[in-house]
Formats: structure tokens, C-alpha cells, sequence
């Protein structure tokens, strides 16, 4: 279990890892090892067992790179590699990412640490990283050809500077940029306040994760890179629903996620149940005054959007992107609309040439989540979680808060669906339906119009099939 490429097996594991900080001075002059995971699970919380201290933060299916204090250096290592990232459960993608995972580890420091960052590349290609929203030295900031030359294949360079802002920052490659990123290469890195903050609050739980995308076509492996806007994967952290874990609090605590957009879209992201503000931007914390309350924010490409909340309302609620596109899988996006196409005397006769034909979509297509519709290897139906009451109808960026008065503190483990109190949960009307009233006039407008139409028009649309671009 505890083998070099998968040692992180638990926060026991990782405290062993950090505490390479007892090494001999040969040691020392060497590499950090680097600590690679190859697992998708969503790790505990590292607790600093060295530096100054700080609450750590939870990535979503995901984990925080350990390190070690060299002469006061926190020194830390990235592998740039290919990976294979579980994306969900039965559905494995060929990426690119960081120590055995796409996205790479989360980085936590504190304000004020001197970082040392060792980047080895072992891709085909040159590779840099960017520090995306960090004040370092010019020659430290990661782009290819402008600040630095590439870094070879095989080669590892050094990077160095003094965390100085406080806040929410990215890291991802400024080398075969578009490549790079569609491959799934990024990560996040935080920097905690050296001491108490007048617009840091602290609060109890602390979640990150990146939203990224992928074009993988059903039954293969690796994202088609050249894709600019029609991806059929929306995942957080490279994972999507069903996949993604939920978000495990106690009732009553003091919330936080972070959230940075590294796709080529915006991405509304919507709570229910509670309202939020954002406290904080990739240009650092949201001044008081410029606070209001949310239940939506949207994430444009290459943003950071931390928000805040006191998770009082117990339930599992749902936690998504609000274009719908995106909380759907690969299949769902490029299907001719047949809702109110009566095509059953069509299926008959190609039934009598291909048994197997299916009627889909003439009633809307939540019926697909139930279809056992013969899939290719290694891909996920376009939509689909099994919840309380059946098939969730969403993939992609679907989540759920889970808020529960019986958690204990520092429990993440998932306390399986929310236990309604009788009387709470919407129900079916069994007595009788009156006719409702309804008004037929057809409303006046601003102005009236100069005649009469003489024929009345009602416009029948059959949306041509394909051509489907951009959400
Ligand atoms: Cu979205």
C-alpha cells in the first residue's frame, strides 16, 4: 500500500511523508522525493506538522502536496506526467497532470514562507509553470520563451520566491498552452494569512477545487485536444457527477469554497438552500463593503471565486453549474430534439430491419437515465446518480452539500442521505383538480399594430439535426 507511488494512503501516511523534514544534510542538498497519489479520493486536511500553523483546506477529490523545511525553505516537488485520472466510477481518462493526478496537489503555504518549488518534466515536450496571480520576482513566473526558456523533457528547474499576499491563487503551464490545459494540467495553491486578517475570516470548513473540461469521445481514453468550445465532459478537479464527492459539513458551521475557472467558458455556480457572499477574487480578499448576498456567482474563464456561508439549513442540497449543458455527460449534447415527434409508425418499419432500434426522446429524455442502453467501454451514461428518490437526471458539475447537526467536527466521511422530519418533503395531490381559469387575451403590446393579420400563423419548428456549436 505504502509502495513510492502510492504512499499517501491516509493523513498518516502524508504526516509520514512531511517528515522527511529529519533528514540528513546529504539528504537535504538532494531533491525532495516527490510524493506522488494515485488515488481520486477526496484526503483529509493536512495539518501543517511543520511552519507556521494555519487551518488547511480540503480539495475536493483531491489532496495537498506535502513538503519539507530546509533552512527555513518550504521545499516542495512536481512531477509534470501522464496520468490516469479516474474521471468516475467504471470511466478512466489518459491526462496530463502532476504527481500522479490530474489536477496536480493542492500547494499550501503561509504568508510570508519562502517557497522553493522543483519542477521535473517528464513529458514529451517543454513545460514551465505559471503561478497564476502570485507577486514573485519577473524571472519566476512561469512563461515559456518570455521569462524563462522551457523546461526539457527530463530536466527539473527551480523556482523561488516569497509568498507575499495572502489568498487563492492557480498554478498551470504557460508551455503548448492549449495542449497542456486540454490535457488536464493545473492545480491549486493557497496562501493563509501569517496572522488574523481584518477580511479573512476563519471559518470551519475550507473546500477547493477547479472546474476543467475534456472532449473524450464515448469508449476512448484521451481528450481531444483541439477542442475550443463543444466539450462533452464538465468536471470539477477532473472528476464529474456521479463522481464528484459531496461536500460533508456540520450544521452550523462557517463554509468556505474556492473555486477557479481553467476552461474556456464561464461557469454560473449555484447553491441552494443557503445564500453566500463572495469574500474573495483572484486579486485577493472583497473589501466589507463590496460584499452582497448570492445564490449565484459566475466564474469567468480564468477567475478565482472564493465564497462564504454558515451552512444552517440541514439537507442535501444541490451544488451545480447553472448552464445545463454542463451538469451532463458525453452523449448528451449533440441529439436532434424529438419531444412531440410521433415517429412510432417510423420505428416499426426500421425495427423490422434493426431489432434493436429504440424510440428515444419524443417525451423529453429523462427517460434515458433509466434506459439500459448498451454503452462503448470506459465511458459514463450522459447523465445519472442514484439519489433517495431515483435517478438523478444531471452528470458533469453536479454536487451535493451535505449539511447534518450529527456530524462530529473535522468528519468529511459521507453521512449518506439527509433523513427528511415527517411532512417535509414535496408530496403528490390525490383530491380533485379544478379547471384553472385562463385568459386568452393575447396581450397588447407597447404599440398597436397598423393591421390585422389576416391568416393566423402558428410556427411549427423541426430543429435540424447537428451543427450543434458552443453552450
Ligand atoms: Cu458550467
Amino acid at each position: 500500500m505504502l509502495s513510492r507511488r502510492n504512499f499517501v494512503g491516509g493523513a498518516g501516511a502524508l504526516t509520514a511523508a512531511v517528515s522527511a523534514a529529519s533528514v540528513s544534510q546529504v539528504a537535504m542538498a538532494a531533491l525532495p522525493e516527490p510524493v506522488i497519489q494515485t488515488r481520486p479520493d477526496t484526503m483529509p486536511p493536512l495539518v501543517p506538522p511543520t511552519g507556521r500553523p494555519y487551518n488547511a483546506v480540503v480539495t475536493l477529490n483531491g489532496w495537498t502536496l506535502p513538503w519539507r523545511m530546509n533552512q527555513g525553505v518550504k521545499e516542495f516537488h512536481l512531477v509534470a506526467e501522464p496520468v490516469v485520472r479516474e474521471m468516475a466510477p467504471g470511466f478512466k481518462a489518459h491526462l496530463w497532470g502532476y504527481n500522479g493526478q490530474s489536477p496536480g496537489p493542492t500547494i499550501e503555504v503561509v504568508e510570508g514562507d519562502r517557497v522553493r518549488i522543483f519542477v521535473t518534466n517528464k513529458l514529451g515536450e517543454v513545460h514551465s509553470v505559471h503561478w497564476h496571480g502570485q507577486r514573485l520576482p519577473n524571472g519566476m513566473d512561469g512563461v515559456t520563451g518570455l521569462t524563462q526558456p522551457g523546461i526539457p523533457p527530463g530536466k527539473t528547474f527551480v523556482y523561488e520566491f516569497v509568498a507575499r499576499r495572502p489568498g487563492t491563487f492557480m498554478y498551470h503551464p504557460h508551455a503548448d498552452e492549449m495542449v497542456q490545459m486540454a490535457m488536464g494540467m493545473m492545480g491549486f495553491w493557497i496562501t493563509h494569512p501569517k496572522s488574523r486578517h481584518a477580511l479573512i475570516d476563519e471559518v470551519d470548513r475550507d473546500f477547493v477545487f477547479l472546474l476543467n473540461a475534456y472532449d473524450i469521445d464515448p469508449g476512448s481514453y484521451t481528450p481531444k485536444i483541439m477542442t475550443m468550445l463543444d466539450f462533452n465532459l464538465w468536471s470539477w478537479n477532473s472528476r464529474i457527477f456521479p463522481g464528484i464527492d459531496p461536500l460533508v459539513v456540520r450544521k452550523n458551521d462557517k463554509v468556505r469554497i474556492r473555486m477557479g475557472n481553467l476552461t474556456m467558458t464561464n461557469h454560473p455556480i449555484h447553491l441552494h438552500g443557503h445564500e453566500f457572499q463572495v469574500t474573495g477574487t483572484d486579486g485577493g480578499p472583497t473589501p466589507k463593503s463590496a460584499r452582497y448576498p448570492e445564490v449565484t456567482t459566475d466564474i469567468a474563464v480564468g477567475q478565482m471565486r472564493q465564497i462564504e456561508f454558515v451552512a444552517d439549513e440541514e439537507g442535501d442540497w444541490a451544488f451545480h453549474c447553472h448552464k445545463s449543458h454542463h451538469t451532463m455527460n458525453a452523449m448528451g449534447h449533440d441529439v436532434p430534439t424529438m419531444i412531440g415527434v410521433d415517429h412510432r409508425g417510423v420505428a416499426r418499419q426500421i425495427t423490422q430491419l434493426i431489432p434493436d432500434y429504440m424510440v428515444m426522446g419524443e417525451r423529453g429524455m429523462k427517460d434515458m437515465t433509466e434506459m439500459e442502453m448498451p454503452l462503448p467501454d470506459n465511458t459514463v451514461p450522459m447523465m445519472g446518480g442514484e439519489g433517495p428518490f431515483g435517478s438523478v437526471g444531471m452528470g458533469g458539475m453536479f454536487s451535493v452539500l451535505k449539511v447534518r447537526s450529527g456530524q462530529k467536527p473535522g468528519d468529511y466521511s459521507d453521512p449518506g442521505w439527509f433523513q427528511h422530519p415527517p411532512g417535509t418533503v414535496a408530496y403528490e395531490w390525490t383530491g380533485a383538480l379544478p379547471d384553472a381559469a385562463r385568459s386568452h387575451a393575447a396581450g397588447t403590446g407597447s404599440m398597436p399594430p397598423r393591421a390585422r393579420p389576416t391568416t393566423p400563423t402558428e410556427v411549427r419548428v423541426r430543429k435540424p439535426a447537428g451543427g450543434h456549436a458552443g453552450h
